[in-house]
């Protein structure tokens, strides 16, 4: 990305603070990631302040992700020794599994309260997670009411909140942490492309020109479906950059004198990315995690 991004800003210094300090207090960590790049979208900083605090990996936004690949990402968790559950949060699928992995993870301890007499213990879970992966989407589903405010842009939650389910699960939402130096250009395009950071912050021709490069590359034939109805633009037969004007053209993304309106482009290229219009998409595999 050519201009420079404070990945970083101050309120999610702010929030992995507090992450660190109500850890104290937590029985449980769900950590959302992001189904389709469950690498990438997995927070070292917060994978480290999480530490041996039991965790269930949550692999949201399944709906939109390769199933053959999220079933290979869940496989490889699990021979990590961590649980990992395909969600779809917004159509509340994958609940019944996450409560029962919960109640299993915490059987221990809720046994030792019912020793002790105190048979509605419930089990405190912080829900922590790069943006807008979901967690407050999940927090209402498994409240069963809309409490917690959801958003289709990164940074909508921005202060802690303790949100009491009707089951044994009480959940903070947390406000969605990136981490200072993303390591890769790689990992800084996925997390982009998919929606975690802003899109005010980033230069959607750069992020777009790339992702449709990547995608040739991982899902050609969901892409030649797409973007070329008429097999007129076949890998090879373009160079890259001719190629997404080609597609753009295709589109009908065009401004005076013929020219492709590359802005509105690569804007629509990332909508039909993001709502899962090109197809189920998963940009890593454990074997590959970055790609
Ligand atoms: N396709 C799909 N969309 C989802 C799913 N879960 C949540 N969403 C959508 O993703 C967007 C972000 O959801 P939020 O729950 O606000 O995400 P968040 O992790 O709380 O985001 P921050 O508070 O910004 O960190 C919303 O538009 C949701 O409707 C899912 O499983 N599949
Ligand atoms: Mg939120």
């Amino acid at each position: 990305m050519a201009q420079a991004i404070n990945w970083f800003p101050g309120h999610m210094r702010k929030a992995l603070n507090e992450t660190a300090e109500y850890l104290k207090s937590v029985d449980m960590v769900f950590e959302t990631c992001d189904a389709r790049i469950p690498f990438s979208s997995r927070n070292p900083e917060l994978d480290r302040i999480v530490g041996k605090k039991p965790r269930i990996i949550i692999l949201n936004k399944a709906d939109l992700a390769d199933p053959e690949k999220t079933d290979k990402w869940v496989s490889y968790f699990r021979n990590s020794g961590t649980v990992a559950i395909p969600m779809t949060a917004n159509q509340k699928k994958g609940l019944d599994k996450l409560v029962s992995a919960s109640e299993t993870l915490c059987s221990d301890m809720l046994e030792r309260a019912r020793e002790r007499g105190r048979e509605g213990k419930t089990v405190k879970v912080m829900v922590v997670g790069v943006p807008n992966t979901g967690k407050s989407t999940l927090i209402n589903a498994l409240a069963g009411k809309k409490i917690a405010v959801t958003g289709n842009k990164p940074g909508v939650t921005r202060q802690a909140k303790w949100i009491r389910t009707s089951g044994i699960l009480d959940l903070m939402d947390m406000p969605g942490v990136l981490w200072p130096k993303i390591a890769t250009r790689r990992c800084q395009l996925v997390l982009t492309a998919t929606g975690a950071v802003k899109s005010e912050v980033t230069d959607n021709v750069e992020v777009a020109y790339d992702i449709c490069n990547l995608l040739w590359k991982i899902y050609p034939s969901l892409m030649e479906e797409r973007y070329c109805v008429d097999g007129e633009i076949i890998e090879g037969q373009y160079d890259e950059y001719e190629r997404f004007l080609a597609m753009g053209r295709k589109k009908g993304c065009l401004i005076s004198g013929g020219r492709v309106d590359e802005e509105r482009f690569a804007r629509l290229l990332l909508d039909d990315l993001r709502s899962g219009r090109i197809g189920r998409i998963t940009l890593e595999s454990p074997d590959k995690p970055e790609g």
